[in-house]
């Protein structure tokens, strides 16, 4: 299989540079650790090393060191689309080559013939109250499937541990084979009284889910999702979800136990529900003004949004400090395709004010929108509404960060992991002792 032969082939350059590292500049420090890091989430503080992508602060994420505009125009798309085939960028992330169309459509066929999800699956989502939470059906839905992961059967039949990546990477393309149909099961079920749609396997990952939630009319909405999960497919390795689902993994959990633990932190309103947090927001302020509002009327319901101790959605980052270029091709979509949208209008007219408010607040370390701001605003003019769902779009996308993450993870042996934690006491006799 393509993306296992790839990995073969370099495994053995990534396990000795990782040992050379260690060997030779083991003792090398990277960073040191304050006090007002050890209270504030560590953020800031290098845990991990993956080479899948990175975070700039000042330019945004970069995939296997290739930009988002880059990745935009390198990646093969699918015929007749310009935006790339998610089965390209899935090769991308999980080896450092820029795949030729025909291995990204190899990916495309890998996942085809692996996408029957198990019925027990259905029989989980379903067993949730339709008005259940969309994130809890989607977590339970891949927890479900753990009971099937080839990893676990290897590592309880005494697979060596050199080899623990393979069955690994096998679970990680079912899994993200099988996702579209599952998160589009949870939107039929919980908005279209339940009327699912087969998967048509003349088409790719993205149009297929479009197919699936009844949107396959509409050759723009693929375009829409091939470029949403392409932007939400990763966003380094220290994020919430995908750190999550990387700590769940060192303890050699399979790869659903770890993707559902990542789901959760995602599903989490300062992570991945910010999406669905921002649209209502903008919904709300839209609403309120009767159309779209002046910069005044956006200036006035900031403020109250921070006067009532809340945090304005979509913007803000623990790690970027500038727009982000996510946020930038979103916008870009849409001035191209639906420039008139009025809730994209409101967003449009938010972007030039709240920056300004939050910087006046002296501590939000970044004003600028991320990836979030936009996302809801792009769904609700293809019809997708349903607020309360964007997160599992997110979800879905992500899987192809997280998964590469762990699979890179036990292709390198990463042990288990388990940081250090102190009591106030121990910090203050540290500090009179100095
Ligand atoms: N609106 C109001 N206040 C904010 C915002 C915002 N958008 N962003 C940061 N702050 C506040 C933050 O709550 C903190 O206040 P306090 O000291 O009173 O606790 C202060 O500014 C300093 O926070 P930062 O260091 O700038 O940000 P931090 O790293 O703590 O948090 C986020 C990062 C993303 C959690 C934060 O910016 C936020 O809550 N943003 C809104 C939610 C959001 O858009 N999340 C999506 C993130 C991206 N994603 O997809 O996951
Ligand atoms: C993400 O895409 O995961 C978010 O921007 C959050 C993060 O990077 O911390």
């Amino acid at each position: 299989m393509i993306l296992e032969d790839r990995i073969e082939a370099n495994v053995s350059v990534w396990r000795e540079r990782v040992a050379r590292m260690i060997k030779e500049y083991g003792d090398f420090v990277i960073s040191n650790v304050t006090v007002q890091q050890i209270y504030s989430g560590i953020r800031g503080v290098p845990i991990q090393v993956s080479d899948i992508s990175f975070v700039d602060p000042d330019h945004g994420i970069r995939y296997r060191d290739y930009s988002i505009n880059e990745i935009l125009k390198l990646l093969p798309k699918a015929p007749g689309s310009k935006y790339p085939m998610v089965g390209g960028l899935y090769y991308l992330l999980m080896d450092n080559e820029l795949p030729t169309l025909s291995k990204a459509k190899e990916v495309e066929e890998e996942w085809k013939k692996r996408a029957t999800v198990p019925d027990y699956v259905f029989k989980i989502i379903d067993s949730f109250p339709d008005d259940g939470s969309a994130m809890a059906m989607l977590s339970a839905g891949v927890l479900s499937m753990s009971c099937d992961s080839k990893f676990s059967k290897a590592y309880h039949e005494s697979v060596g541990k050199n080899d623990y990546w393979k069955s690994t990477l096998d679970d990680s393309i079912d899994l993200t084979a099988r996702m579209p149909q599952i998160a589009a099961y949870i939107y039929n079920k919980k908005y279209r009284n339940n009327q699912q749609i087969d998967p048509d396997p003349k088409l790719d990952y993205a149009a297929n889910f479009a197919h699936m939630i009844g949107k396959g009319d509409d050759p723009l909405y693929s375009e829409l999702m091939r470029l949403f999960i392409l932007l939400h497919a990763d966003h380094e390795n220290a994020n919430v979800s995908a750190h999550t689902a990387h700590l769940v993994g060192s303890a050699l959990s399979d790869i659903y136990l770890s993707c559902s633990a990542g789901l959760n932190g995602l599903a989490g309103p300062l992570h991945g529900l910010a999406n669905q947090e921002c649209c209502n927001w903008l919904l709300d302020l839209y609403h309120f003004y009767q159309g779209i509002p002046s910069k005044e009327q956006i200036e006035e319901y900031a403020r109250k949004t921070l006067e009532d101790g809340k945090v304005i959605p979509g913007y803000g980052h623990a790690v970027l400090r500038c727009t982000d270029p996510r946020f930038t091709a979103e916008m870009e979509f849409a001035k191209a395709h639906f420039p008139d949208d009025e809730l994209f209008r409101t967003a449009m007219a938010v972007f030039e004010v709240v920056p300004g408010i939050l910087m006046e607040t002296g501590k939000v370390k970044n004003p600028w929108p991320n990836v979030d701001a936009l996302n809801g605003a792009l769904q609700y003019h293809f019809g997708v509404t349903e607020t309360d769902y964007y997160t599992v779009l997110f979800g879905l996308s992500r899987m192809l960060g997280i998964t590469s993450h762990v699979v890179f993870a036990r292709a390198v042996n990463k042990p288990i992991e388990r940081p250090k934690a102190l009591t106030t006491r121990m910090l203050e006799s540290m500090i009179s002792e100095q």
